[in-house]
């Protein structure tokens, strides 16, 4: 099996996880390729405008790009490390995250792929926290990053490049403190000085971890987080990225259980709302210290269990969600191919928890947006084709009474269709009006989201947190913040309500005047927005919560929370515009394809009046076309339903038919 041109080990000891995720990878593929299947069919029928054309895209980019993000969160040293070698990189047969005794990952690690960069290990210097951008916007400045190639086909220089996550850098008591490493207000947790009175802080402050992996190329991207005191003050890790985390992986020692430090980490970045518990889990790691020659077996699992009931009885979890494993023996297991030892490791529990908990409710997710999306797209080509079918069948009509009619007659007819096209002609005033009213009101939507509102509003926040005793009014300063941020989706939801009405009003005219079959399609709810709003104001305030607040008396460290605060909510806010604009645009696409196809019918119909004023036999010839037309309508109605209801079943391959270790392209 390979990696590129990398020899794995053997894969009989091939993991739970690793299936899964293999199972959710090719599902996904799978549902991309019938995608693509039905937007072709659909192009080459003509039932394809743009609002349906981007319709498509975007749910195909939402099912390829979908991401699944996993947060590996404790103290320093319970073996996270570790735990991500033993469950994602055990075929390279060796460590590849350092993995040590005492504080090794001194930086947040994430790994991922994007297949538009080499293999590389990208470092944000420590300093960069001296500046005010937030670690979204440097994201976005790679060059910034300092940049190491990675040789995905050598193990061991892979492990000697990430080695760097664990870098530090001494630095004088100063600097420790503008860089959020010292704080005077609590002595206890500031980091020992050296003989030379220098502080040791972490010489990263993020690092980003891009290859081939074949997990990480389908979409799975791992958090790795150094323990207490290492992050120092980085808001965002806490309010952002560790609450977006589908998933996120708490480690306790079963030697120790849950220590002093491990329920301040708990508290701060683990306690979400009784709906977010699910996707938290808890391992009880290194239950091989429990091993021991002189106890039973029986003993052993006694001991390990009451250190599971204590624990989960602690953290408020139930009793499944806490699970005992030895990270490291399951990665020697997993290397030297011993399955006894894999068992007792039971990290396969662990990862079919995972597998299971995470990957199956994301499935689940994507299908029903995938359902909605299917949906509307089958009931606006329908709408196509029924219209089309309706104006063959009006001109039948006008056709079959033209039968043994004279000259005179069809001439008739012929000065009836002109006047009919020139009061069709007079719409454009009514619609054109329309129109602009429109457009305002959705520049109107996308200034009250836009991004000078939002630097506003969070300029707003961040002078009323820098107020002295802010302490006490906290809570009611995020509660005004938050309660303005929420009004403006509101009045973006009542913008679109009145977009939904005057289009109603306008469409139902249409109708009336010219047979048309539109409808206004729902404005999108925005309702799960303000529910995102709510989650994001909940972290914030349990992160101040837990002692952070404090720290609001230095500039800087407001300053990051506040721009964290502004990063995340850009993102919310964009997605919520993205909605309205595709809604907008479809009801909009609605409106302009049955004009087209109007006067698509009108140019028919006079060209069928020319032939037969020209041909005697032009009028049965014309008939014969149009019943052939007909019958081709319902072809293409039945193969839409037909199409549309393969893409929404695209079925997860049988994950043994999934070559999983192999390149997927
Ligand atoms: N005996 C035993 N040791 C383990 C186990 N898991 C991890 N360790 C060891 O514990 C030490 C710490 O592991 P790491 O993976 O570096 O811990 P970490 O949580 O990543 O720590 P930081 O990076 O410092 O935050 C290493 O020496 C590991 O080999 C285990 O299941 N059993
Ligand atoms: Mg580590």
């Amino acid at each position: 099996m390979k990696v590129g041109s990398f020899t794995l080990i053997k894969d009989s000891v091939r993991t739970s996880f690793n299936q899964q995720f293999g199972q959710h990878g090719a599902w996904r593929r799978e549902f991309a390729l019938r995608l693509k299947l039905l937007s072709d069919w659909m192009d080459s029928h003509e039932l394809m405008d743009a609002a349906v054309q981007e319709r498509l895209a975007h749910l195909e980019e939402q099912v390829r790009s979908d991401k699944v993000m996993v947060a590996f969160v404790a103290e320093f040293s319970r073996g996270k490390s570790e735990l991500i070698n033993a469950i994602f990189f055990a075929q390279y047969g060796r460590r590849i995250m350092p993995a040590s005794a005492g504080r090794t990952t001194m930086c947040p690690t994430e790994l991922g792929y994007d297949a538009q960069v080499d293999p590389c290990l990208r470092l944000l210097p420590i300093e960069t926290r001296l500046q005010p951008q937030s670690l979204m916007e440097w994201r976005l400045a790679p060059e910034q990053w300092m940049r190491v190639d990675l040789d995905v086909n050598n193990p061991a220089q892979l492990a000697k490049a990430l080695e760097k996550v664990a870098e530090v850098r001494r630095v004088s008591q100063d600097e420790a403190r503008a860089l959020g490493f010292w704080h005077d207000e609590t002595p206890e947790d500031n980091p020992p000085l050296d003989a030379k009175g220098l502080v040791e802080v972490p010489k990263w402050r993020h690092a980003l971890i891009n290859f081939a992996h074949p997990l990480l190329k389908q979409g799975l991207v791992i958090l790795d987080t150094p323990g207490l005191n290492a992050i120092g003050a980085e808001p965002e890790l806490t309010v952002n990225l560790i609450p977006q985390a589908h998933a996120v992986v708490f480690i306790l020692g079963a030697d120790t259980g849950v220590t002093k430090s491990d329920l301040a980490i708990w508290r701060e970045h683990l306690i979400t709302e009784a709906d977010g518990i699910s996707s938290r889990l808890v391992v009880l790691n290194k239950i091989d210290t429990l091993w021991d020659a002189l106890s039973t077996p029986e003993q052993v699992q006694a001991q390990i269990d009451r250190q599971r009931a204590t624990s989960a009885e602690i953290l408020g979890l139930p009793l499944e969600q806490v699970i005992p494993i030895s990270a490291q023996r399951g990665l020697v297991a997993k290397v030297t191919n011993d399955k006894a030892l894999l068992r007792a490791s039971c990290l396969p529990a662990l990862e079919d928890a995972l597998a299971h908990g995470v990957l199956g409710q994301r499935q689940k997710i994507l299908r029903s947006a995938v359902a909605v999306g299917i949906t509307d797209l089958r009931t606006e080509a329908a709408r196509v084709v029924h219209m089309r079918r309706r104006d063959l069948a009006e001109q039948m009509l006008e056709l079959k009474s033209l039968r043994g009619k004279n000259a005179g007659v069809i001439q008739r007819m012929r000065l009836r269709i002109d006047q009919e096209l020139k009061e069709f002609g007079q719409s454009n005033i009514r619609i054109h009006a329309v129109r602009s009213v429109h457009m305002k009101l959705l520049r109107d939507a996308f200034d009250i989201l836009g991004v000078s509102a939002l630097k506003a509003e969070m300029l707003t926040l961040n002078t009323s947190l820098r107020q002295p005793g802010i302490k006490f009014g906290l809570k009611k300063t995020y509660a005004e913040t938050f309660a303005r941020l929420t009004t403006g989706l509101g009045q973006v939801q009542s913008i679109m309500a009145e977009i939904h009405s005057m289009l109603g009003a306008t469409f139902r005219q249409l109708n009336a005047d010219y047979g048309f079959s539109l409808q206004v399609p729902a404005e999108p709810d925005l309702a799960k927005y303000e529910r995102d709003l709510e989650q994001v104001q909940r972290n914030h305030q349990q992160y101040l919560g837990v002692g952070n607040v404090l720290r609001l008396a230095q500039a800087d460290f407001t300053e990051r929370l506040v721009r964290a605060l502004a990063s995340r909510v850009r993102v919310l806010y964009e997605s919520a515009l993205s909605e309205v604009e595709l809604w907008s645009k479809s009801a909009t696409a609605q409106l302009d394809a049955q004009l087209r196809e109007r006067r698509k019918s009108f140019g028919r119909r006079i060209a069928a009046i020319e032939r037969i004023q020209q041909a005697a036999g032009g009028l049965d010839e014309r008939i014969g076309e149009i019943e052939a037309s007909e019958a081709d309508l319902l072809r293409i109605e039945s193969k839409l339903g037909e199409l549309t209801l393969y893409v929404m079943n695209a079925p997860a391959t049988d994950t043994t038919a999934v070559p999983l270790l192999s390149d997927p392209e």
